[in-house]
Formats: C-alpha cells, sequence, structure tokens
C-alpha cells in the first residue's frame, strides 16, 4: 500500500486551470492583438509562469526584451490573482473533499507538488492547507514539470521515497514527470497525452482509495 499522495494543484484540486488561460489570452490580446487557440492550453498546463510565457511567445513569433518579459509575468499574475478573488470551499473539483478525507482516516499522506506559486494561497482559500502535510515549494527545485524535481521534493518532504507515493495530475508535463519520480502516476482528464499515466481516471470524481490501492503494484 502507498504512503502517500502527491497532489498537483490546479485542474485537480482547484478548479484553477482554465483560470491561467484566460488570464494569458487577455495579455496577448492587450500587448500582441493577437488570440491564441484553445490546442495551445495543453502546452502550458503544469508548466511554469515563465515557461509557459515561452511557449506563447514562440507560438505568436516574436522575441520580448528582459525587462518586458518579466512585465508580462508580472500582468499575467495579477490578472490571474483578481480572478481568484472569489475563489472558495466550492471550488474544491469534484470528489476531492470525499477522497482528502478517506486519506486521512487511512493516515496516508499528503504533499502538494504543484508548479504554482500562488499555491499556498489558493489551499489557504480552499480551506485545505491543514489537511496537507508538506508543500514542495516550486522556487525551490532546479528544473519544472516536465522534470521530476518537484514531485521528488514533495515526497522528500514527506520522508517518503516516490515509490511508495501516488501522484495525481491534469496534465502530460505533469505525468512525464512523476513517471520520472519514481511515483505511480494517477491521471485526471481526457486529452490524449494522458494516456502515459499508469492509472486514467476520466475525472477527480472518480478518485478513491480502493481503486487506486487494487492497482498500485507495490503493495
Ligand atoms: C499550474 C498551472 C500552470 C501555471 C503554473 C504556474 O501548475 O497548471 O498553467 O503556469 O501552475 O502557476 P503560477 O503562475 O500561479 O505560479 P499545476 O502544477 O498546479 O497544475
Ligand atoms: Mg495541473
Amino acid at each position: 500500500m502507498f504512503k502517500g499522495v502527491l497532489f498537483d494543484l490546479d485542474g485537480v484540486i482547484a478548479d484553477t486551470s482554465t483560470l491561467h488561460f484566460d488570464a494569458w489570452k487577455k495579455l496577448v490580446n492587450n500587448y500582441f492583438s493577437a488570440k491564441l487557440p484553445d490546442s495551445l492550453e495543453e502546452k502550458t498546463k503544469g508548466v511554469s509562469r515563465g515557461d509557459s510565457l515561452k511557449v506563447i511567445l514562440n507560438y505568436l513569433d516574436v522575441s520580448v526584451s528582459d525587462t518586458m518579459f518579466q512585465r508580462l509575468l508580472v500582468e499575467k499574475n495579477q490578472t490571474y490573482l483578481a480572478s481568484l478573488e472569489n475563489l472558495s470551499i466550492k471550488d474544491r473539483l469534484p470528489g476531492i473533499t470525499e477522497f482528502i478525507t478517506e486519506l486521512k482516516q487511512h493516515e496516508i499522506k499528503l504533499a502538494l507538488a504543484s508548479a504554482s506559486l500562488n499555491g499556498p494561497a489558493i489551499l489557504d482559500k480552499l480551506e485545505l492547507r491543514d489537511a496537507f502535510e508538506a508543500i514542495a515549494d516550486p522556487s525551490k527545485v532546479p528544473y519544472g514539470k516536465p522534470a521530476p524535481d518537484i514531485f521528488i521534493a514533495a515526497a522528500k518532504a514527506l520522508e517518503l521515497n516516490p515509490r511508495d507515493c501516488v501522484g495525481i495530475e491534469d496534465s502530460s508535463a505533469g505525468i512525464t514527470a512523476i513517471n520520472h519520480s519514481g511515483a505511480y502516476s494517477v491521471a485526471v482528464g481526457t486529452h490524449p497525452e494522458l494516456k502515459a499515466a499508469n492509472m486514467l481516471l476520466a475525472s477527480t470524481a472518480e478518485l478513491n482509495l480502493d481503486t487506486i490501492r487494487q492497482a498500485y503494484p507495490h503493495n
């Protein structure tokens, strides 16, 4: 049986992933009078703020000065934070409250493995901060997702080997990261690239201890 669960945040715990892309779309409209295709959303999911901006500038085929790059990051975050203003317990994704309760009842430890620098503030708004034994700091790991660093850091913060942990993700970058960390990967969503996960669930509503326990290979 696994001893820890390493949670992604946006798109797994909180209904915030479209808010990120909405903020990018607004930024690109304001600064470049351009529209981003929906297909770009998957390429920015789970990817750090700076790496997401690189993906977007590459798509637009524009280069900007370092000063402008920083300004764009600040402005995107301001838009994103404004959209979080009314975030509350109601924005926990379906099944998350029940799943976390089940994990706690079985004394399974929880860690956050999000790329978001806003992770702790979002957990506060969702009233979930106390449920987590550890929050891995994305600013302290050398490489972001799809590198495994944040999942390795999250397992370490729980004093566990990644092999004894399950990682849960909604992005293909995140599934690659979990797979390379050594943890057992569970994807939630329907994007074809999520098929690289050890277990694929259509949505967070399907997360439950028994389903994962039965498939987990190191029992
Ligand atoms: C999230 C989102 C990404 C976002 C990243 C950084 O990752 O999926 O779209 O770019 O965090 O967020 P912030 O700008 O708030 O630091 P995750 O890992 O929680 O899915
Ligand atoms: Mg995510």
